[in-house]
């Protein structure tokens, strides 16, 4: 079964990192709502939600998917490049610590989880101002039994900003952010939509944000069946759908 470890949102998310957008108002009990709204739909999906508590002293706490990368047999907590969100890492290593044998990324590596885009037994890695190429390094031996890939991002946050996985061997993407970097085909976004490239696949359905329905329509003419989610209070915050949540797969609930 899967496992969605979450967190809930911060009173104070509108002092979140931001990189490319420009700060604006955030309503944090419309935040909050969405987010309620994202964790049933994991749990309509079929998911175990394990609802982590917010921490008001970290605004960007709710972005539970940056601080771990789960993989099939271990999980590697990262080392944020910002000085804001490192304390959110004791917290989920908790959580993690029931399913999997953690490990670490060790300085001067930094990473953030919404780098790291998983396919198959490929983890491609995002180089951008969150993730060096130390952390790569590290990444490449503590994930023994993958292969790991670096990949040039632009324009945007984290390589899972331009790219993600939405069908079993087909990628969603911003070219402008992203070149093609594998043999894998690719649904473009509508260009009209840029940060519409991320979207989280649970089974065979994809939770897609409501707010990109030029790019919605793209997926559903490749017979990609959509869970539609608002997201606008959390996307002001430069968050998006995979990032919300850790998804571990396992074989009995701990
Ligand atoms: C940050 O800049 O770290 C947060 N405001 C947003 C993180 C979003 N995380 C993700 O896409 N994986």
């Amino acid at each position: 079964m899967i496992v969605a470890i979450t967190r809930g949102v911060s009173t104070r998310i509108a002092s979140c990192e931001l990189t490319h957008l420009d700060r604006q108002p955030i309503d944090v009990a419309r935040a909050r709502t969405q987010h309620a709204a994202y964790e049933s739909a994991l749990r309509d999906l079929g998911c175990d939600v394990r609802a982590l508590p917010a921490d008001d002293s970290l605004p960007d706490c709710v972005f539970v998917e940056d601080v771990a990368v789960v993989l099939d047999d271990r999980a590697i907590l990262t080392r944020s490049a910002t000085a804001t969100r490192g304390s959110e890492t004791p917290a989920i290593a908790e959580a993690l610590a029931p399913f999997r044998d953690l490990v670490s990324i060790e300085p001067p590596g930094t990473l953030d989880g919404g780098d790291v885009l998983r396919v198959g037994r490929t983890l491609y890695v995002g180089r951008t101002a969150r993730t060096n190429s130390n952390a790569i390094e590290q990444l490449a031996d503590l994930a023994s039994g993958y292969r790991v890939i670096g990949v040039d991002v632009e324009g945007c946050l984290h390589l899972k900003s331009a790219v993600t996985l939405v069908g079993p061997d087909l990628l969603l993407a911003n070219p402008r952010w992203v070149r093609p970097f594998s043999d894998h085909p690719i649904v473009e976004i509508d260009p009209s939509e840029p940060h519409a490239a991320n979207g989280l696949r649970i089974g065979s359905k994809l939770l897609y944000p409501a707010s990109f329905p030029k790019t919605r329509r793209r997926l559903e003419e490749r017979g990609i069946a959509i869970v539609p989610l608002d997201l606008s209070e959390l996307q002001k915050a430069e968050g998006a759908v995979t990032c919300c949540s850790l998804v571990v797969e396992v074989d009995s609930p701990g």
